[in-house]
């Protein structure tokens, strides 16, 4: 059994966070574990409110389980403040794990901040901490414009904040194309030689909440399944793309994703043959 691991923040909505890993993983058959790094208050149009859990629990948490279960890969979402970043690191870096995915998470869809520290500081840990352990950062827009201090306008900014991001020690880079103002969307993947660009039509939908975590999540459970990082990247994409397909129109703000789209699909052609 493929079994991975998400460090996040749960969502009370449900589409984003520690829930969408635990979704996207379930939906790739891939066994899920969760520690949580905060409790977020929210719904599909604000993040009221959020507690973080104290770094040393956060701790805790990631001992107890991998002293049991040996895990294929990591993925980290949330994380809201220098201590837990440095947990998280330290904690980490004692069980060799290769596949750790980092989400660098900052603003929830709604437009909310999930940081409780001074960003400079936030910054400082992520660039130096937390990227030089990693295998995949996985930014969206917003987030690679503040980890690199640049402004990202077109494909050639995106892949400009890229070789930045990967000169901090993380080997593989891939920014989130969804908030650029092109036609299509566009993630790029540096892999530290080459740069591939996954282009996909836009779908037109507001239901658009978790589109972040749930990416990075399919691509965690396709890097644990030891796919390459091309290879990951293309069905993290195609994952989003079906789950935005389907996402459901509940709430009066941007709706969650459907993580399950693929299989409700399977299953419903199954019952129709059956009929
Ligand atoms: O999508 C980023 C994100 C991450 N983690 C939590 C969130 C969100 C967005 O809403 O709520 C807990």
């Amino acid at each position: 059994m493929i079994k991975v691991l998400t460090i996040a923040g749960s969502d009370s909505s449900g589409g984003a966070g520690m829930q969408a890993d635990l979704k996207t993983f379930a939906a790739m058959r891939v066994y899920g574990l969760s520690v949580v790094t905060a409790v977020t208050a929210q719904n599909t149009v604000e993040v009221t409110g959020f507690h973080a859990i104290p770094a040393e629990f956060v701790g805790r948490q990631i001992d107890t389980v991998l002293k049991d279960i040996e895990v294929n890969a990591v993925k980290t979402g949330m994380l809201s403040n220098t201590a837990i970043i440095k947990t998280v690191c330290e904690h980490l870096q004692s069980y060799s794990i290769k596949n750790i995915i980092v989400d660098p998470v900052m603003v929830a869809t709604s437009g909310d901040l999930l940081m409780n520290e001074r960003i400079d500081r936030i910054l400082w840990a992520f660039r130096n901490v937390l990227l030089p352990i990693c295998r995949v950062v996985t930014p969206n827009i917003p987030e690679a414009e503040i980890l690199t201090g640049r402004e990202i306008r077109c494909i050639d900014d995106v892949k400009a904040a890229a070789i930045e991001l990967q000169s901090l020690g993380v080997p593989n880079v891939v920014i989130k194309g969804g908030h650029l103002e092109e036609e299509e969307a566009i993630d790029v993947l540096f892999d530290g030689n080459d740069f591939f660009e996954y282009r996909d039509t836009r779908i037109d939908t507001r239901n658009t909440h978790g589109t972040g975590c749930t990416f990075a999540a399919a691509l965690t459970a396709g890097l644990a399944k030891g796919l390459t990082i091309h290879e990951a990247v293309g069905v993290a994409k195609q994952f989003v793309r079906k789950a935005l397909e389907l996402g459901f129109p509940i709430g009066r703000g941007k709706g969650p994703t459907n993580h399950f789209a693929e299989l409700y699909r399977l299953a419903d052609a199954a019952a129709a043959k059956e009929k």
